[in-house]
């Protein structure tokens, strides 16, 4: 009989919220993680996860929660989800690594009975012909011996509406019995659970979510650029087709697209199709649309006038994380956006409230300490994300500042 009701594998930002909603909801729960230092951490009541407070893990430690590097737990687990990144390589290919490993993890210690979950985004198939094979090497039939599932994270850190309870659970079983399983599971912890009809359908619907996010930034964007020829403030477009109370999503255009989720689910699905021959046009678009974004606003940057010279030699980055409040430079476009301006022999310096160190072709930015700091070094201030300081921020002192985010008055303010 399982001693332990749910062990998660990979204590992120997916995995702890829910190992927190199902401890609030009486289940025992155990979580493995590869990082000994994620692991005393928390085991010290310090959690690494915005959305779970220290408070949280406190409630969590007193209702048995424990968190530990070994695998061993999981022959005693009735539940075992697996949580871990699913990044792109160098190369912009599917980076499955984590998932492969955590899948062993799990084969090495597989006892009858148990459900495996897989809830890292990947393509459709992953579970199937990745996760399944590695977990029949213990020598158990999926499906009967075990039961293996997919169920998508939606988690949106930072998200102050939505959680893991009030968040619908899409889950596909590898076949009825798993789907049943797997119900049965996320029932006690979810207040709804979305039944589809299998791992790939589960799998296909949260890169439908992330691509059609990527697309329609994509469209705003390349509205954007466009909107220069046809003299037209795409902004103030933006702004009043927002209004439409229906059948209109607002995206706005901005630096680029970053984060661990938008510019790399799409990217997923694109290489799965490609590997099967085919392609999707509308993510190629979008991909190329949203990556050229960085050099677009580079290329602006470099013809405004500054006063010593005819172009800038110095620029501040305000707001370097990959979306506003936001403390995480993931693929943020502020990366990209540096080596370009630093490859055009411009200093580069950066502010963020929320970043401390951001790396750009190898090399520590220069920080500045606040906005008026900014002011002062650079010719142009480029404002890269709607960060709530800026909000309040008196932006007259500076020389020129390109808004990419299309919030900011002033003579002195110029709109991407
Ligand atoms: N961005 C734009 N214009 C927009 C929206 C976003 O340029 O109109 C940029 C952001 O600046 C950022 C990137 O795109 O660089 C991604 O932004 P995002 O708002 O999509 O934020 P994420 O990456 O945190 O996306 C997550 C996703 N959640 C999950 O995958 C579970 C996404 O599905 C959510 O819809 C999104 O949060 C959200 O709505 O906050």
């Amino acid at each position: 009989m399982p001693q332990i009701d749910l062990v998660v594998l990979g204590l992120g930002y997916v995995g702890m919220p829910l190992a927190y909603e199902a401890s609030l909801n009486g289940l025992r729960v155990m979580g493995v993680d590869i990082d000994n230092a994620v692991v005393d951490g928390l085991m010290a009541g310090r959690s690494h996860i915005r959305d779970v407070f220290d408070e949280d893990l406190g409630r969590m430690l007193e209702s048995g929660f424990t968190a530990t590097t070994s695998a061993e737990v999981i022959s005693a687990a009735a539940t075992v989800v697996i949580c871990v990144p699913t990044p792109l390589d160098d190369q912009r290919r599917p980076h499955l690594k984590a998932v492969e490993s955590a899948a062993r993890q799990v084969s090495a210690h597989l006892s009858p009975g148990t459900l495996v979950v897989l809830e890292s985004t990947a393509y459709p198939g992953t579970t199937e012909e990745v996760v399944l094979p590695i977990l029949e090497q213990s020598g158990l039939t999926a499906g009967t011996d075990f039961f293996l599932a997919f169920s998508p994270e939606r988690i949106d850190p930072g998200n102050p509406d939505f959680s893991v309870r009030n968040t619908p659970k899409i889950v596909g079983g590898h076949t009825a019995a798993c789907a049943k399983a797997a119900e049965s599971f996320y029932s006690r912890v979810v207040n709804k659970v979305v039944p589809v009809r299998g791992t790939r359908e589960a799998e296909m619907a949260k890169l439908l979510e992330n691509t059609y996010r990527y697309v329609n930034i994509g469209l705003v964007n390349e509205m954007l650029v466009l909107s220069e020829a046809l003299d037209v403030d795409f902004w103030e477009v933006v702004g009043a087709a927002a209004t439409k109370p229906f059948g209109f999503q607002p995206f706005t255009p901005g630096p680029g697209v970053g984060g661990h989720c938008i510019p790399v689910d799409p990217i997923y699905l694109s290489r799965r199709l490609q590997d099967l021959g085919s392609k999707s046009e509308f993510i190629d678009i979008a991909d190329r649309t949203n990556e050229r974004m960085p050099r677009y606003v580079a290329d602006r940057v470099m013809k405004l006038r500054a006063p010593s010279e005819d172009r800038p030699t110095s620029v501040a980055l305000l707001g370097v994380s990959y979306k506003e409040d936001v403390a995480d430079a993931r693929e943020s476009p502020a990366i990209p956006l540096a080596e370009h301006l630093v490859a055009a022999g411009v200093e580069v310096r950066f502010h963020d409230p929320y970043i401390e160190c951001l790396t750009v072709g190898g090399a520590d930015l220069a920080a500045l300490g606040s906005p008026d700091e900014a002011f002062r070094f650079a010719d142009v201030v480029v404002v890269l994300q709607k960060h709530s300081q800026y909000l309040s921020t008196d932006f007259s002192p500076a020389r020129t500042v390109l808004d990419t985010r299309g919030f900011l008055q002033g003579d002195n303010v110029v709109r991407l």
